[in-house]
């Protein structure tokens, strides 16, 4: 019998450590408009550097890169115009990304390339699913700035860019880009433009909004989605439900990449040397020929009950459909309440509310917290309040089934499950800031 050969072992790699002007010119000819180096140290990066280092241990040096994406196809109120480029562009990043990343490793050196956007990690869901903020490295390498609709403007392309980055397991030196002016012309079209209000000329981001809305054939959609089908007695009761032109968005976003819903904010958006001309010719034909056909288009929108973003499309769009849903972001823990709880908060519908509510959970997840909600703003602090208007004593698990609908609030406090001390109306009061259920 012919015993297997052993090959030698490989000789331990030669490690290079590659040069900047080698690295940006290979970046650039893989195809990426714009590049720059930054050091994983930078202290704009430091909420990030424990998330950069689980993905990659040696990482040094951060290469952070821009892909152009095409003004008209973006602007295009077809989405699947829209959706196309978007996709065309995400497999370009990705691109950059691979060329770099093998490049590297044949000289040695370890590199890696998160993904634009999705897949993520989504057994962290919903927390942080991203390895890398894209947004927060390029930012920090001088790229560009975001604005107020919160994406990275490119000094020269706009917000018409998607973002890469690559981790390096090498010290590369390069001299930092400064940019020091943002971009953002403040013009508020990108408020102007989001059918669900999400952006708020504050510089708040309702993420709930435009989750529940551009991301429906994502993720957070695609948990209430399943709810549909699996609460529908038969295909009469489903197509009550979705209907026929949904099922089929689903059916398209699950074969050929999920859709955004919009993407109007990236749209309308006139900031960056290559894209503010038109608007600074004629700022009135530029709406009408770029944010008016996006507010006019009739289509369905969806937004969780009882929120801003329902009032927002009832009021200023009554010529779009209004779609009532569950924005699948369900609560699970008590830690994910108190961590869900502000992106839940319906900061316009709140306004007026002041409401001060002690928890003190018990079983598994026992612990004490208090929510104050005051002035259009939410506060989360650990502990019991003495001054809370009521004290919540409360299962951990019960809550969170109660908040899901599984629970029933009066069989809960008839059994003693529930138990609350002070003002019984504050637990009113403190459920009308969040939305209701579908
Ligand atoms: C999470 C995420 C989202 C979330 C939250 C958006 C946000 N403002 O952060 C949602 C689903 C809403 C979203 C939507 C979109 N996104 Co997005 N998204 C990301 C992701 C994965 C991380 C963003 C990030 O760094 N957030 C952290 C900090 C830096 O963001 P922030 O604005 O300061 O903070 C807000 C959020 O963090 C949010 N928040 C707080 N806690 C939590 C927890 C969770 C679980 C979530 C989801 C959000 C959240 O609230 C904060 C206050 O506004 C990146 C890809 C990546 N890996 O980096 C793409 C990315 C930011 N998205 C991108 C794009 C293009 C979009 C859309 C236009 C999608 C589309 N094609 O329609 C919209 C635009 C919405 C908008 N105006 O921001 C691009 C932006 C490119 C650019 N020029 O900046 C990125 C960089 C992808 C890429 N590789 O190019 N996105
Ligand atoms: S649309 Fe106007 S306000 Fe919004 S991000 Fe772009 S430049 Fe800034």
């Amino acid at each position: 019998m012919n015993t297997p050969q052993r090959r030698p072992a490989p000789p331990p790699p030669q490690t290079d450590p590659p040069e900047s002007g080698w690295l940006l010119n290979l970046a650039r000819e893989a195809g990426a408009d714009d590049v720059a180096i930054v050091s994983v140290d930078h202290p704009e990066l430091t909420a990030e550097l424990p998330h950069i280092r689980a993905a990659l241990p040696s990482a040094r040096t951060l290469l952070t890169y821009v892909v152009k994406t095409s003004r008209a196809p973006v602007r295009a109120p077809q989405r699947s115009v829209a959706n196309a480029e978007f996709h065309r562009a995400s497999d370009r990043v990705d691109h950059v990304g691979d060329v770099i990343v093998r490049a590297l490793e044949a000289r040695g050196v370890a590199a890696l390339s998160p993904p634009v956007g999705f897949p993520m990690e989504m057994d962290r869901f919903p927390a942080r699913g991203w390895v890398v903020s894209h947004k927060l490295v390029a930012q920090a390498a001088g790229l560009g700035k975001m604005g107020l609709h919160r994406n990275v403007i490119h000094p020269q392309f706009g917000s018409f860019v998607l973002l890469g980055t690559v981790l390096i397991g090498a010290e590369v030196l390069a001299e930092l880009r400064a940019l020091d002016f943002n971009p953002c012309v403040n013009c508020r079209l990108c408020v102007a433009a989001c059918p669900v209000g999400a952006i708020e000329p504050s510089g708040r981001f309702d993420t709930a909004a435009c989750l529940t809305h551009n991301y429906r054939e994502f993720m957070t959609g695609f948990n209430d989605f399943v709810g549909q089908i699996t609460e529908s007695e038969d295909r009469w009761a489903y197509r009550a439900k979705v209907g026929q032109a949904e099922s089929a968005s689903w059916w398209q976003s699950l074969t050929s990449g999920p859709h955004y819903k919009a993407a109007y904010c990236v749209a309308a958006c006139p900031a960056g040397d290559d894209v503010i001309g038109a608007f600074l010719a004629d700022k009135k034909g530029f709406v009408g020929e770029v944010v008016e056909p996006l507010r006019a288009k009739a289509e369905p929108i969806y937004v969780m009950p009882g929120t801003d973003a329902e009032d927002h499309v009832s009021k200023r769009y009554p010529h779009k459909t209004l779609r009532r849903v569950e924005g699948g972001l369900y609560v699970e823990t008590v830690a994910g309440f108190l961590s869900g709880a502000p992106m839940l908060f319906q900061a316009r519908r709140s306004r007026d509310v002041r409401v001060k509510l002690s928890f003190q959970f018990t079983g598994d997840e026992a612990q004490a917290a208090t929510i104050t909600i005051a002035d259009g703003r939410l506060r989360v602090e650990p502990g019991l309040a003495e001054d809370a208007d009521a004290q919540v004593t409360v299962d951990g698990r019960a809550w969170v089934e109660l908040l899901s609908g599984r629970r029933n609030p009066i069989w809960l406090v008839l059994t003693g499950a529930l138990k609350i001390r002070g003002d019984r109306a504050a637990l009113d009061r403190f459920q009308s800031c969040f939305p209701a259920r579908a």
